[in-house]
């Protein structure tokens, strides 16, 4: 695994995003890798939890890599729509418990990534938010489904319209995270002693309580579908190279609705 450092102990797995030059944003080499992980999860009978985190202090995952969104066709764009989004539902689905340890930056596909965990808990140095609309696009793992559902519609859309980041507090508050913790150190215990706890308990219960709950949310409506139309019809505007380019550019964009 070239994007990812992998721990095993006590049945539970942890998993390091490392892609620290880049933030660890989500390329499709990161994603594929991810999705071989989360399978094997899946499928090893020994295994009964995992843990995901980002490497180093700055950032959890600071979105898609968006030197490579730059360059998606529209079909590409909704083919990586449809099978990003499969991968995120596999998350949500997993039959063990899945908990997120964000260390810093969670936006744009970060944000999404954590929101597809059963657990959220920060550092008090991370943030979040959706900035996707700043590139002239929308989120496209599910994140106009999921960030709706935990925080409520009103303060969902505003995020995502506004690109604003939130604090860790503000996101504990809000109902987004969990747990907030004061350092990295921290954060491992806690994310640690809450999966021994559940691991404890009955594997099938735990199977049955992930299921039931998540059956309540329907992904088979039409909102997971009209986001990844909508995400891959954002990536054929003039708007969204314009987007793209000016943060490759480090500069302002500056956007016509084309
Ligand atoms: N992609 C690629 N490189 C990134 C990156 C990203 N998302 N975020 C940071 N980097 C790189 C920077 O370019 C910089 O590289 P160099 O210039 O040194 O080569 C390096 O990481 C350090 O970043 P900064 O110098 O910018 O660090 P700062 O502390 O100044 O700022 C920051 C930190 C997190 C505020 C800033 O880096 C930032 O704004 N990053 C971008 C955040 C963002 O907009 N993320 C959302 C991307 S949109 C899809 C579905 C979903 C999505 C995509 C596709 N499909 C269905 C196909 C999701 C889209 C998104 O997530």
């Amino acid at each position: 695994m070239r994007n990812f450092q992998i721990q095993y102990s006590n049945k539970v797995l942890t998993v390091t995003i490392s892609r620290p030059k880049a933030l660890n944003a989500l390329n499709a080499e990161l994603l594929e890798e991810l999705n071989d992980i989360i399978q094997e999860l899946y499928q090893n009978n020994d295994t009964r939890g995992l843990i995901l985190t980002g490497d180093g202090d700055k950032a959890f995952v600071a979105g898609a890599d968006i030197k490579e969104l730059a360059l998606l066709t529209q079909e590409q764009a909704l083919e990586l729509a449809k099978s990003g989004q499969a991968l995120f539902k596999k998350i949500e689905d997993c039959p063990k418990p899945i908990i997120a340890a964000v260390n810093g930056f969670a936006l744009g596909g970060g944000c999404e990534l954590a929101m597809s965990c059963h657990i959220r808990i920060a550092t008090e140095n991370a943030k979040f938010g959706q900035p996707e609309i700043n590139l002239g696009i929308i989120p496209g793992y599910g994140g106009t489904q999921r960030l709706t559902q935990l925080v409520g519609r009103g303060k969902a859309l505003e995020l995502m319209l506004t690109a604003d980041q939130i604090s860790a507090q503000e996101a504990k508050l809000l109902g987004l995270v969990n747990h907030v913790v004061s350092n990295r150190d921290e954060l491992m215990s806690t994310a640690n002693a809450i999966m021994n706890k559940i691991v404890s308990k009955s594997p099938l219960a735990v199977a049955n309580i992930i299921k039931s709950v998540n059956a309540g949310f329907g992904f088979e409506n039409a909102g997971y579908a009209t986001e990844a139309e909508c995400f891959a019809a954002s990536t054929a505007t003039n708007d969204f190279k314009e987007g793209t380019k000016s943060f490759i550019e480090k500069r302002q964009p500056s956007f016509t609705g084309r």
